[in-house]
């Protein structure tokens, strides 16, 4: 943990389909009218036309907190008391858990990813997804993360032992940001370094932090609103963007 607080971009992705367990998980406890959203923590807003697919902790548990009367988040219960604590829920105080999920059981449900070439997505396990940090829910967009490339390799080679459909972990992975190596800077980060699986913690470490500054410094959008523009002056405006949509709002801790 740092000194100083992240300033999260709070995403929200709502819920098309559940899975089948995750479905008998919220059956009646969630009002018809409503909408559940996951919401996943990321410092990298800008790069959100890449998402892919939606991970989750297996083992973690999760909760399905009202937000208001319409609208229902899955995060985690720690991520929960903070928000609460922000102000981000309706009402102030104790958040009000409709249910429980595990991460395993929401494995396969639909969701929609806010500014994402794949508008529909599905929920992913990534075992490295830490209770203790953002919300417990990461969205992924390989073509800038060395994290989720890793993993959504691992998951399209394995979907059999993962449990998963092939083409869930298979969308085409489009060129976000432009930076003076690739424009494809995580896959290309990884094949470099020689990183096999999401095992190959070291060198994870090594691309993400490349990748971080790289993307960030000498990053050109290469997409959307602010195509053209520099990664450094890009970010607070989709930030912006996604917020006034009401598809996003900040999260620190
Ligand atoms: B980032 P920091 Cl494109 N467990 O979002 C593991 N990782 C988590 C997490 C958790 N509970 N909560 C958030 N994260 C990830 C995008 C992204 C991210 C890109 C590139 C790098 C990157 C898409 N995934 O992060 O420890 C989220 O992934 C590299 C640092 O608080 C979030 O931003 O600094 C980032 O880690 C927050 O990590």
């Amino acid at each position: 943990e740092g000194v100083l607080p992240q300033e999260y971009t709070a995403l929200k992705l709502k819920v098309l389909e559940w899975a089948p367990q995750a479905a008998d998980a919220v059956k009646s406890k969630i009002p018809e009218d409503a909408s559940v959203y996951l919401v996943p923590a990321t410092l990298r807003p800008e790069t959100m036309y890449g998402q892919v697919c939606c991970f989750v902790g297996p083992s973690l548990t999760y909760g399905v907190f009202k937000a208001s009367e319409k609208e229902y988040f899955v995060i985690t219960e720690r991520a929960a008391r903070n928000m609460a604590y922000q102000g981000i829920f309706e009402k102030d105080g104790i958040p009000e858990k409709a249910a429980d999920i595990k991460g395993f059981e929401l494995i396969g449900t639909l969701v929609h990813a806010p500014l994402s070439f794949h508008p529909q997505v599905r929920v992913l396990p990534m075992e490295s997804v830490l209770a203790t940090k953002g919300t417990g829910v990461v969205t992924s967009v390989p073509s800038d993360s060395p994290d989720d490339f890793a993993m959504v390799t691992e998951l399209a080679k394995k979907s059999e032992f993962y449990g998963i459909k092939k083409e869930w972990a298979e969308l085409e992975i489009f060129p976000i940001i432009q930076t003076p190596t690739s424009d494809l800077l995580a896959p290309y980060l990884v094949k470099k370094l020689k990183i096999a699986s999401p095992k190959d913690a070291k060198q994870l470490l090594e691309a993400k932090e490349l990748a971080y500054k790289e993307g960030f410094y000498q990053g050109v959008m290469k997409v959307g609103d602010f195509k053209g523009e520099k990664v450094e002056v890009a970010k607070p405006k989709v930030r912006e963007q996604l917020i006034k949509k009401g598809e996003a709002f900040a999260y620190s801790e």
